[in-house]
């Protein structure tokens, strides 16, 4: 195999530069200063699902595992592997290939997508900037986290292996001096490889390199459970070793079959195109970009972590044919799904039902319904949802949603039911306080943030407790705070301020069909005494507040 050298790739690219394009700055190819200096690791979890398996049962640790969904082995362990069985194997022919196989029904993936999100989340211990590709790859840009500690970051050796197992000596150094800092993120992606092991139980292979493609590239080299580091010199040899333009993300089927239209069909070939045969079949965007992923060129960044939009369970039942029976299963349902909404600690504004029954003509078909809840009914925590007022009100509120679907039916057949909440709020601290009114509530995950008003009535336990800043008081303050705030008595439900709340001067179902938020406001503005404006009405209830943590501060 001909191994090009870093000059003669650099030369050849920079020609290629000068026919597509008069501006060599467009294609962004490599100016040491520019586009290294970052440090960008992709983990890939080894065998995933199989692992979570091995990890819950130990027992099952030394034995060939398969998971299975429907007719396929979707991931097996190494030991399965090494008899045969590989990803999507037909379950027949996997038990033909090795009888000793034992399958484990992956059907219901909620376990492993808690073990991905403990995996996220020891990940953004790094960095913000940690960008989720499937269930079990992470891309995470350590370049801060590198420089910020470098001392501790120096190796006597670089860990893990080096892309075609080059001895670092004989590798060409780059001008700008980033090998040292891809060196360091070598040792930082060891350490996090053995945290995830140790903390979670789950081996994982990683590449390290400055750029997103190259980084994803290598991380499968040395499966399992290891890492590839590469520098930039060796790029040329690493887009001809790839060779197959399948192996780049982001070229897809679409664009493999129009570049094989006009005849390209490897990394080289494509190298070899020039703008104006890739204009005829793609745009100039799209062009360029195909261009420099041929030459190992991605200047897209890591995307900064952004938590899920909405949170749901989805379960296959077997086949219910009456209303009555669809409390029972929504109610399970609801179980699992606060489970998770407890973990992620957000508090839900949306809630949502899907149901896959038989319509009217006997065929198979989902639908989904949802309704608006107001954050209040979790009175700032969102483990209230356990509490059984709460856990009824969200069943109501699911029910209503299936009626709204079923009524249409001349029978009941439904096959699967899902929860999912959404418009998830978190929680923030504002200033330096530890508390802060629960009328302050920041909305994440939108393109928008914004500020709501919400406003009960004037009981000190309406404030919110900063468990994180209550921690680090002393003993006594804790306690003395801590003893002052009241569990809640009752929890204030959306039927409330759908019912009581409604001002006398308003019809109660147009009250009632408008969002919450402003229906909420509606009733304060209408409970207010005569003269008293809204304004007036939230300068008290401040007041009580901080009365009351003077109280509580002595
Ligand atoms: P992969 O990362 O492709 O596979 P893997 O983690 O099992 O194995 P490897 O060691 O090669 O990384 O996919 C992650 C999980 O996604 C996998 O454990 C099972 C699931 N999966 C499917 O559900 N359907 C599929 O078609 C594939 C390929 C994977
Ligand atoms: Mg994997």
């Amino acid at each position: 195999m001909t191994h090009f050298r870093t000059s003669t790739f650099l030369r050849i690219a920079k020609k290629r530069l000068a026919m597509i394009s008069p501006e060599p700055d467009e294609l962004g190819i490599i100016t040491p200063d520019e586009k290294h200096g970052h440090v960008i690791i992709h983990f890939d979890i080894d065998c995933f699902y199989a692992q979570v398996e091995i990890v819950r049962n130990p027992t099952l640790v030394d034995k060939p595992v398969g998971v299975q969904q429907r007719t396929l082995v979707v991931t097996s362990n190494y030991i399965a592997r090494e008899r045969g069985i590989y990803k999507c194997m037909p379950v027949i022919d996997a038990l033909n290939a090795c009888p000793e196989l034992v399958l484990i029904n992956g059907e219901d993936v909620a376990p492993y997508r808690e073990y991905a999100e403990k995996i996220t989340s020891l990940l953004r211990e790094y960095s913000d900037r940690v960008e989720k590709l499937g269930f079990d790859e992470n891309f995470v840009d350590v370049t801060e986290y590198v420089s910020q500690n470098s001392d501790s970051l120096t190796a006597k050796e670089i860990q893990g292996r080096i892309f075609q197992e080059k001895n670092y000596e004989d590798i060409q150094k780059c001008e700008c001096g980033c090998d040292q800092l891809l060196i360091k993120g070598a040792t930082l992606a060891k350490t996090i490889r053995e945290r995830i092991y140790k903390e979670i139980g789950l081996t994982t292979c990683a590449g390290v390199s400055w750029n997103k493609l190259v980084s994803k590239l290598l991380s499968p080299m040395h499966k399992p459970n290891n890492q590839t580091i590469m520098f930039p010199s060796q790029l040329d040899s690493l887009m001809y070793f790839i060779s197959d333009l399948k192996k780049i993300p982001g070229i897809g089927r679409s664009t493999l079959d129009k570049l094989s239209s006009i005849g390209v069909t490897t990394i080289a070939e494509l190298q070899l195109c020039n703008l104006t045969d890739l204009d005829r079949i793609f745009d100039r965007a799209t062009a360029l970009r195909l261009l420099k992923l041929s030459y190992g060129i991605d200047d897209s960044s890591v995307k900064f972590f952004e938590k899920n939009k909405s949170i749901g369970v989805e379960d296959s039942i077997k086949p219910i044919t009456a209303f009555s029976q669809c409390k029972e299963k929504l109610k399970i349902v609801l179980k699992r799904v606060s489970k998770l909404l407890i973990e992620d600690g957000r508090v839900p504004t949306s809630l949502k039902v899907s149901i896959r029954y038989k319509n009217n003509s006997g065929d198979t078909v989902r639908d989904s319904r949802q309704t608006a809840i107001t954050s209040a009914l979790f009175r700032g925590n969102v483990a209230n949802i356990c509490l059984p007022e709460v856990e009824e009100n969200i069943l109501k509120k699911s029910l209503e949603l299936t009626k709204k679907m079923t009524q249409p039916l001349k029978h009941i057949f439904i096959t699967l039911f899902g929860i999912s909440f959404g418009k998830l709020i978190e929680k923030k601290v504002l200033g330096n306080s530890f508390f802060f009114p629960k009328n302050f509530e920041r909305v994440v995950g939108e393109s928008s943030c914004s500020q709501t008003s919400r406003i009960s009535d004037e009981d000190p336990s309406d404030v919110y407790l900063d468990e994180t800043v209550l921690s680090e008081l002393p003993l006594d303050l804790k306690n003395e705070v801590l003893s002052s705030y009241r569990s809640p008595k009752s929890v204030k439900c959306q039927n409330e301020f759908e019912t009581q709340d409604c001002p006398n001067n308003w019809d109660p179902e147009v009250y009632k069909s408008l969002p919450v938020d402003i229906r909420e406001e509606l009733a304060l503005t209408s409970k207010r005494p005569a003269g008293e404006t809204l304004v007036q009405k939230q300068q008290k209830r401040q007041k009580s507040i901080l009365e009351f943590l003077y109280f509580c501060l002595g």
